[in-house]
């Protein structure tokens, strides 16, 4: 969601109070008067959301449906192939449907028993402070809008797929959703914007786009590549760097196309062990000595 501040479209209200979302010209859905209405309607009724309340219900139109199940269906043998064992069993618990959208209340019912974790909509960009903090008290930012149709394996832009296939199959899992909270609480523990960015980073390179070996072979971890049919068939191929939190914190990504460069944890028990007690223990000068002896990296 909306760790990936670099990619959303910028949200405004009109004088009714109604949001317009406002997508780039080289979105794919730019030209397509009825998607745009639907981004529209969907950042307006989250916004109309009062926190401790459940999400708003979307009435989900049959393209969109069409486009969970597009994924949905594809992602089944390709998580089988290449997700970590914590995910698979998280989704077996969670049990998503495939052929239709599931609410964000729903799903926040259905993962109330095994982790406690709820979904919170957003109309558009959430603050970094906000969104990693909330982490911490359980609640998970999400968007609540699908993909364009024309796109379905692949969108730079993080959308209810994303959020309920790749973040949601993680949340019902008590191993992942402990890494969630340490996350959430070293976000509110650091003061400085630029520690709080090198948390962030930390969190992209592991929880959305983590990979790590799993009886000698690659397995996906991380919510961005889970959700992505196109980028779980590609990250095997490439540039596969060894867990190192201080050269996480410090590298550039590009978030509109594949993550050339990866990094591969041993286990998850490795994942647990390094990045884990990292959010457990960082502070800003902590975080400031591990950017000393990482120079900004490419
Ligand atoms: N690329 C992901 C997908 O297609 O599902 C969505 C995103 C993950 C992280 C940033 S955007
Ligand atoms: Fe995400």
């Amino acid at each position: 969601m909306f760790e990936e501040a670099q990619y959303f479209a910028p949200v405004t209200a009109d004088e009714d109070g109604s949001l317009k979302v406002h997508l780039g010209a080289d979105h794919p859905g730019f030209a397509d008067p009825a998607y745009r209405a639907r981004r529209d309607a969907l950042a307006t009724l989250a916004n109309a959301w009062t926190p401790g309340t459940p999400a708003p219900y979307a009435d989900y139109t049959a393209e969109e449906h069409d486009v969970w199940r597009v994924v949905s269906e594809a992602l089944v043998t390709k998580h089988r192939a290449y997700a970590c064992r914590e995910f698979l069993d998280g989704k077996e618990a969670l049990a998503l449907p495939i052929d239709h959208i599931p609410q964000l209340a729903e799903v926040s019912e259905w993962l109330e028993p095994l982790t406690g974790y709820r979904y919170q909509p957003a109309a558009g960009l959430v603050p970094l402070r906000d969104f990693y903090g909330s982490l911490a008290d359980k609640a998970f930012w999400s968007t609540q809008y699908v993909r364009h149709h024309s796109v379905p394996l692949y969108t730079p832009e993080p959308d209810v797929l994303h959020e309920v296939v790749g973040h949601g199959n993680t949340l019902a899992n008590p191993r992942f959703t402990a890494l969630y909270e340490l996350a959430g609480q070293a976000s509110r523990r650091v003061e400085s914007a630029d520690a709080l960015e090198f948390v962030s980073k930390v969190f992209w390179f592991t929880l959305e786009f983590g990979i790590l070996w799993e009886s000698s072979e690659l397995k996906a971890y991380g919510a961005g590549i889970l959700s992505s049919p196109g980028e779980i068939e590609a990250f095997r191929g490439m540039t596969i760097r060894p867990l190192d939190v201080g050269e996480m914190g410090s590298m550039t990504y590009d978030i509109t196309d594949y993550q050339n460069v990866l990094y591969v944890a041993d286990s998850f028990s490795q994942v647990e062990d390094v990045v884990g007690t990292f959010w457990a223990e960082c502070t800003d000068d902590s975080i400031a000595a591990l950017q000393e002896r990482h120079p900004a990296h490419t």
